[in-house]
């Protein structure tokens, strides 16, 4: 039970961070706010997934070859329509398109870059598993007018807001302004998120490791030899880990970020960069990790260090417990992988 005295809103935690900034105009506030407002409708349409009988193909494959669910269509239009009349935004950019969203014509154009994963982890929508969507926001480089590809290839050092929402048992919001990651959990009942977790840290080294392993053959010595020390096997330099996967990145960050412990999507034979996306997952979630206390790399550098090249650029991601992250990375230095 909630009394209301002692709770804040998504709204009221926002404001109070914000008088620490006089010079603060109240823009990013107002945007946090859209995202929220669009992840609320997605969250109520997600409930009523089974109910409504939308689930299932939209018979589309998206840019990344693929095959797109319905709600990934409404996810992602529910959350360009909550953004791009506003004025506070000047371009969009999202996993689900090939290309950079203009703002239309008759909107006028803002100051901020939002980039997104409207539904990440779809695939576990057909077994009533945690998906998430994950937003990223830049200020704009360019100056005037539209927005354009290059105020979206900034390094993800220079996010001034990173977040993500689970809809898992129950909808919650985590995201970081810079000044630490608060979490707050929505309420069905009257339609806000309420601050459920003031200030997130994570644990220096964690219970679990989280990947896919059914790549084992497929990856480098240097994250085999990793990961055998997850198993165990390396008892001097490391002790062994619990493993949880769920394949959807949103809901296994999220258990490791409270919990404690590293994800790895690795490079691997297959998927020769790796398969996660830097914009719209790895920037995003690599910020909130930092803020945490936690640390994320692509094996070689930091990836908030990591200049964009393209729209849907690909690259190994190590995320997660700062001494594990560590391990990854000695280990892959030692094998000379780094
Ligand atoms: P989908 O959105 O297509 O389900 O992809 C999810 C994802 O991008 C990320 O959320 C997971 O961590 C990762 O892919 C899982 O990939 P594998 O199925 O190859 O393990």
């Amino acid at each position: 039970m909630f009394f209301f005295s002692h709770t804040a809103t998504t709204e009221r935690f926002i404001l109070d961070q914000e008088e620490h900034y006089p010079e603060a105009t109240g823009e990013l506030s107002n945007l946090l706010y859209d995202i929220a407002l669009a992840t609320k409708i997605i969250a109520a349409n997600i409930r009523r997934a089974g109910l409504v009988n939308i689930l299932g193909s939209a018979g589309a494959t998206n840019v990344q070859g693929e095959e797109q669910q319905k709600l990934d269509v409404f996810a992602n239009q529910t959350m360009t329509n909550a953004l791009n009349h506003t004025g506070r935004v000047c371009v969009m950019a999202s996993e689900e398109e090939e290309r950079i969203i203009p703002v239309p014509d008759d909107y006028p154009s803002g100051k901020y870059v939002v980039l997104y994963d409207p539904l990440d982890g779809s695939s576990n929508i057909d077994v009533n598993g945690a998906v998430g969507t994950i937003f990223s926001v830049y200020r704009r480089v360019t100056t005037e007018g539209r927005g354009t590809l290059e105020d979206v290839l900034q390094p993800g050092c220079r996010q001034v807001a990173a977040g993500y929402v689970i809809y898992g048992s129950s909808t919650m919001m985590i995201y970081t302004t810079g000044q630490g990651v608060a979490g707050f959990t929505l309420d069905p009942s009257i339609g806000e998120f309420l601050l459920s977790h003031p200030r997130i840290t994570t644990p220096r080294v964690g219970r679990y490791y989280s990947v896919n392993e059914s790549n084992f053959a497929r990856w480098s010595k240097g994250v085999q030899w990793a990961v055998r020390g997850f198993h165990g096997e390396r008892p001097d330099e490391i002790k062994g880990k619990n493993s949880r996967y769920i394949g959807s990145l949103v809901a296994d960050f999220h258990r490791n970020l409270l919990a404690g412990g590293i994800f790895l999507y690795p490079a691997d034979a297959k998927n020769p960069r790796g398969k996660l996306r830097l914009l719209y997952e790895c920037a995003p979630m690599a910020f909130i990790a930092e803020q945490a206390g936690g640390s994320a790399t692509n094996g070689v550098e930091r990836i908030l260090d990591i200049q964009p090249t393209e729209l849907h650029q690909r690259i190994p991601l190590v995320i997660g417990s700062r001494e594990d992250v560590g391990y990854v990375a000695d280990t892959l230095r030692t094998m000379g992988e780094a």
